[in-house]
């Protein structure tokens, strides 16, 4: 049995938002037995961002035993031949090609298009979908360009590791003057999403809200599923979908 915060459709388990770090033993020590037991019977785990509450270069690897370990683990299990997919969270979207060597997984854009179980599904991490957030996506796309990230790529580690403490204390501050509306998903944003693609499905992360919406676009009837975070609470409560 998956846990109620993994998604398995068919052979293939989703999982998003386990925010690893090691001021959270509970979601590093759910993850490792996820791997070792959970992932059994499956042929492809896609995990779809913010595995890492922070990733400020692939050189973490070597400055941070969680990271080493997560490394140590996925490689376990993508060794043993089930296909290991990442996609880049808004926490670690520095995640790069040394981390996907290591960890034997598949780095994948966002989004992605793959079939599910027959379903025609559209993977993201979610925060795309958040298009009413307008500071957030102006961060996202600054920080997302290549100038940016080499900027920021050239800094010495500590130095790095304080930056993205800096950001996540503006961000916690930001968040508390936000609505809840504004940092969900756009309705419009999904229909639009659902219209141009044509995709039956979207499977996302991000927003810590699991759950299996209906969506009606133009008479089609679609689904949008959230997949659930990995804190503490959520994992003993959550009624997954
Ligand atoms: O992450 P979370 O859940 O708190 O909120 C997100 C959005 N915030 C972010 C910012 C990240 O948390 C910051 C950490 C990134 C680590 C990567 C390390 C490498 C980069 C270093 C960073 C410069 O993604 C939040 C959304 C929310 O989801 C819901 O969708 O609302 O968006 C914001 O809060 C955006 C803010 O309004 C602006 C972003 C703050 C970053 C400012 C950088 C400058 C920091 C230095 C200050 C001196
Ligand atoms: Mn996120």
């Amino acid at each position: 049995m998956a846990p109620n915060y993994a998604l398995r459709l068919g052979p293939s388990l989703f999982i998003s938002d386990l925010h690893l770090d090691a001021s959270s033993p509970e979601a590093v020590a759910a993850f490792e037995q996820f791997l070792r037991e959970d992932t059994q019977t499956a042929t492809s785990v896609y995990i779809l961002g913010d595995l890492f509450e922070v990733w400020v270069g692939d050189d973490q690897i070597d400055h941070d035993s969680v990271a080493a370990a997560v490394v140590t683990n996925l490689r376990a299990l993508s060794s043993s031949g089930t296909k290991v997919f990442f996609m880049h969270g808004n926490r670690d979207f520095l995640i790069s090609e040394r981390f996907a060597f290591e960890a034997g997984v598949t780095l994948l854009p966002d989004p992605t298009r793959i079939t599910v179980d027959g379903a025609d599904t559209l993977l993201m991490h979610g925060d795309t979908l958040c298009t009413d957030d307008v500071d957030y996506q102006a961060f996202r796309r600054m920080s997302r360009s290549d100038a940016w990230k080499a900027t920021f790529l050239s800094k010495p580690y500590a130095e790095r590791i304080a930056f993205a403490q800096q950001a996540r204390e503006k961000s916690t501050r930001d968040k508390s003057t936000k609505s809840a509306e504004i940092m969900d998903v756009s309705a419009t944003t999904v229909e639009q999403v659902f219209r141009e693609s044509g995709a039956g499905q979207i499977i996302h992360g991000h927003t810590h809200r699991p759950a299996m919406h209906s969506v009606d676009v133009d008479g089609r009837r679609c689904v949008r599923r959230v997949l659930a975070d990995w804190h503490p609470e959520v994992m003993q409560t959550s009624n997954h979908i």
